[in-house]
């Protein structure tokens, strides 16, 4: 085991938070509140998606990916597992390939297996439990290989560790998680992303595509209630982790194709007029009123072309499955 090649993982201070114990996630418990209030607070309520992944959030996603109506994750799978061969030999050698959400890890040793001699692997997590497990073990099954974890929120600016000079830097962004972000944040994130990786630089890509509006929607009304039960355990982190006092029974999960702002939307309807309590703070709802609590953007090539070209990347590789539902993008410097 090569488990000296592990480092600690590198905690990016915030301005709220300017130590992150490594007992905890990389969202301290402050900026949790601040984030919720802020959200429940507003005319309209909306959560952000990232505070989905608690460890039972984490797990919940896990089983998601496994459900037979969500097609994203076994179809990019299928892509990569693929074009891996083909994309490592558009990235070259030594690569220093860091991953934004790097979550179980699973999808990068498609690409770890292929790449020629990679130099580095730096996952960014904000689940540290998830991370150090990850750092392990990737460590230990490739050896040579610098392992440096980074402990952080990728939808802020965060700062990566020291790379080998010499590394053609790769960012991996799978999972069609960029889907989470309003088209002007994904193309402020994906322009970030442009100046991290350099001008030698190049990027994976996992996109979901448009699609029969039914296939869409099904992905997110799973027969099983995994997805509902991912939605309402915001309700449960609240109530655990802000004293929260949701009746979780009262919300239900709500998730349907906005066509035309080519989005999933995910939601919680209040079925009853209420007044729940969130970290001391009194929060009112009419029967029929929702927190929004994701969006995930489908793309068609326009809308994909127009997000990358203007974030400073250019599209060299477009792979897709047999049912044209996904893509896995290379992208380089314009
Ligand atoms: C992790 C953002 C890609 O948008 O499909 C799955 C999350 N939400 N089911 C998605 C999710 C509901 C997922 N991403």
């Amino acid at each position: 085991m090569s488990a000296s090649s592990v480092r600690q993982p590198h905690f990016v201070p915030s301005p709220q938070a300017p130590s992150v114990p490594s007992s905890t996630s990389a969202l301290a418990a402050d900026s949790v509140r601040d984030l919720v209030l802020r959200g429940l607070r507003a005319q309209v309520k909306s959560l952000p998606p990232s505070l989905f992944y608690d460890a039972a959030g984490a797990a919940l996603f896990e089983q998601i990916c496994e459900l037979p109506e969500y097609y994203p994750t076994r179809t990019e799978l299928a892509i990569l597992t693929r074009c891996a061969p083909t994309l490592a030999r558009a990235a070259g050698p030594h690569v220093a390939l860091i991953e934004y959400g790097s979550g179980a890890a699973t999808k990068v040793r498609l690409l770890l297996d292929q790449l020629e001699t990679p130099s580095a692997y730096v996952p960014v997590d904000v689940s540290h439990e998830q991370l150090e497990q990850v750092a392990a073990v990737r460590s230990a099954q490739y050896p040579g290989l610098r392992v440096l974890p980074v402990c952080a929120d990728y939808t802020r600016p965060l700062t990566l560790p020291r790379l080998p000079d010499d590394a053609r830097r790769v960012a991996f962004f799978p999972g069609s998680t960029i889907g989470n972000f309003h088209p002007t944040e994904a193309s402020a994130f994906l322009h970030r992303v442009r100046h991290t990786v350099g001008p030698r630089g190049g990027m994976i890509l996992g996109v979901d595509r448009r699609k029969d509006p039914d296939v869409l929607h099904n992905a997110y009304n799973d027969a099983a209630g995994v997805t509902a039960a991912f939605n309402r355990n915001l309700l449960v982190r609240m109530n655990r982790e802000l004293q929260a006092t949701f009746d979780v029974d009262t919300f239900r999960h709500v998730a349907f194709f906005n066509d035309a702002l080519s989005r999933i939307e995910m939601h919680l309807e209040s079925s009853v007029d209420q007044t729940v309590h969130v970290a001391g703070e009194a929060i009112t709802f009419a029967a029929g009123e929702t927190i929004h609590t994701e969006c995930s953007y489908k793309y068609d090539e326009p809308r994909l072309r127009t997000l990358v070209e203007e974030s400073g990347f250019r599209i060299e590789a477009l792979h897709t499955d047999a049912c044209d539902w996904f893509w896995v993008a290379w992208l380089t410097p314009i």
